[in-house]
């Protein structure tokens, strides 16, 4: 098995080369000139990591730079570690002293919610955590059997209801359930939704009312699933989220399908909120907790 740097490394294989690899190797043994700091914004935004993040990084970069009288390509490449280095928050997701913790995973269509909730399975019952997951994803039969498959290969029981069942229904009997079995953490997959439909933004606030109801202070933690690929598309679909549930924290999937790898500074500088998990491919030892050393590494070599 590939050492987790290494997975990082090749996920971000694609952000490296199509992005910020250009970077180390912007000054190409010419002088520093004002088009280098053009075409470093140009590339940082390019790495999709929106206009705001990438200018100021950019004017930081400048001030550093000439403070410093940095000339050399290496020199630049280490300040440029360092100035992505501190753009973005170690900041790991601890599980709430509560039994059980219940968890919801929302976000929109095929973002990879249900895989993440198998990934966050495994990772916690590594842990030596008493999982248990709830399919309150009614509105396709394929969706519940897609977390049963799940549940099988994981040996984590799945609490369903009937196709076409109210979610609201499905996630009350799973919270009552996992105290009643005295889990740890309950993980609630939820229905992908657009966030432009006004309707399922309400049903998905009434599976957090419902949460409450059946384990008040509940849920503990909601983690909303960006997927990588879509830039900054997905800041827009965040906001909304936010707008309609509490959220808690990022898991950003598919980095290593994505070039946009960037989009994980705008989303602390932007959206303000943490990246706990990403996921680093299909497989369920394919995640790992958002580390930004091992991130800034697999960006810039
Ligand atoms: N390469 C890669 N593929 C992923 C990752 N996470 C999920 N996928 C794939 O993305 C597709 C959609 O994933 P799902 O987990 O079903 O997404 P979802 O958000 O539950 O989808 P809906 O329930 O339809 O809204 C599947 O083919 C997954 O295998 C990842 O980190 N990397
Ligand atoms: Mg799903």
């Amino acid at each position: 098995m590939a050492s987790i740097i290494e997975k990082w490394k090749s996920s971000l294989g694609k952000t490296r080369s199509q992005a910020f690899g250009r970077i180390t190797t912007l000054l190409g043994g010419s002088e520093i000139s004002h088009e280098t700091w053009e075409e470093l914004e140009a590339t940082l935004i390019q790495a999709d990591m929106g206009h705001r993040t990438a200018n100021s990084i950019t004017s930081s970069l400048k001030r550093i730079t000439e403070f410093d009288g940095i000339t050399t390509q290496e020199a630049f490449n280490l300040a440029l570690a360092k100035e992505l280095k501190g753009r973005l928050l170690d900041s790991p997701y601890r599980l709430p002293d509560e039994s059980p913790v219940v968890i919801l995973v929302v976000g929109v269509n095929g973002s990879g919610k249900t895989t993440s909730i198998a990934k966050l399975g495994a990772y916690f019952q590594n842990q030596g955590k008493k999982v248990m997951f709830a399919a309150a994803d009614t509105f396709r039969a394929a969706a519940v059997d897609q977390l049963k498959e799940w549940g099988k290969r994981l040996s984590i029981p799945v609490i369903s209801g009937q196709e076409d069942a109210d979610p609201g229904a499905v996630v009350f009997d799973a919270v009552t359930a996992a105290n009643n079995k005295e889990m740890d953490v309950l993980l609630v997959d939820t229905a992908g939704r657009l966030h432009t439909r006004f309707n399922l933004m309400e049903e998905l606030k009434k599976i957090y009312r419902v949460c409450d109801k059946a384990q008040p202070g509940s849920p503990h933690s909601v983690f909303l699933v960006l997927d990588a690929t879509t830039g900054q598309n997905a800041f827009q679909q965040a906001k909304i989220f936010k707008e309609a549930v509490r959220v808690d924290g990022i898991i950003l999937a598919k980095l290593d399908t994505s070039a946009k790898g960037g989009m994980a500074f705008a989303i602390q500088d932007e959206l303000n909120l943490p990246i706990y998990f990403t996921g680093l491919g299909e497989a369920v030892q394919d995640f790992s907790e958002f580390d930004t050393d091992k991130f800034i590494q697999g960006i810039i070599d």
